[in-house]
């Protein structure tokens, strides 16, 4: 329990110095971003991504927008194109793009245009290990995170592996941003609990967009 973080204003929380959590900013876009990750996927269907060292992830993954991120045995890296299609990655769908840049703008961070968003698909039982997302070339820009549908809970840790991870739970429609000294955060997701969301029934999304190049 972090009965701190449930006695605060959730709407514009600075979790660490650059990182904010802006709950429920996304609510009102959610089921236009819900309709989004349904185009997305007809075009590059949600699968599970092989490791570097040979598992599968739990979480299944696909990617909007002109870099899309993978893992396979080469190594994880942004491409152009869907290994699993040959075609470009899907488009961004226009909401995805806006309600980013209002995201980070509420942070604090002008003018954000992310080239990637990777979406993610959690089931029950499915987790994200502690990690950094530094695969991008320019770390100047932020990341915004955008949860959709069964709560989860965040792991946030800190600049080393070695920091014991604080719990957050993220909810559907908040909205994350890490910037500047937080950019290379270690963080992850927690094994998703089972349950029946309104909107999303067993599922979690994630959309994370980035700017890769
Ligand atoms: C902190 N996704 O795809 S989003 C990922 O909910 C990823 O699916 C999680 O981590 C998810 O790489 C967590 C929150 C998040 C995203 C990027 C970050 C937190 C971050 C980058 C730096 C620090
Ligand atoms: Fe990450």
């Amino acid at each position: 329990m972090q009965p701190d973080l449930f006695a605060e204003d959730r709407s514009r929380l600075e979790l660490d110095p650059g990182a904010f959590l802006l709950g429920g900013f996304a609510l009102e876009e959610a089921a236009a971003l819900l309709e989004g990750i349904e185009v997305v996927q007809a075009a590059s269907p949600f699968r599970q991504m092989e490791t570097p060292g040979g598992r599968s992830m739990s979480v299944a993954m696909t990617n909007c927008g002109p870099a899309g991120w993978t893992t396979s045995r080469r190594g994880y890296r942004y491409t152009d194109r869907d290994p699993e299609t040959g075609a470009l990655w899907p488009a961004m769908p226009k909401a995805f793009a806006e309600v980013a840049r209002r995201a980070a703008a509420e942070a604090g961070y002008a003018a954000f245009e992310p080239d990637a968003c990777l979406v993610n698909r959690y089931e029950p039982g499915a987790r994200l290990s502690l990690h950094q997302d530094r695969d991008e070339v320019d770390k100047s820009a932020p990341i915004v995170s955008l949860s959709l549908g069964l709560p989860a809970v965040f792991l946030w840790g800190g600049q080393t592996r070695r920091e014991r991870p604080r719990r957050l739970m993220l909810h559907h429609g908040d909205a994350v941003v890490w910037g500047g000294p937080s950019r290379l955060t270690f963080h992850g997701i927690d094994i998703l609990a089972s349950g029946d969301h309104a909107v999303t029934g067993p599922l979690r999304y994630n959309l994370t967009l980035r700017k890769a190049r």
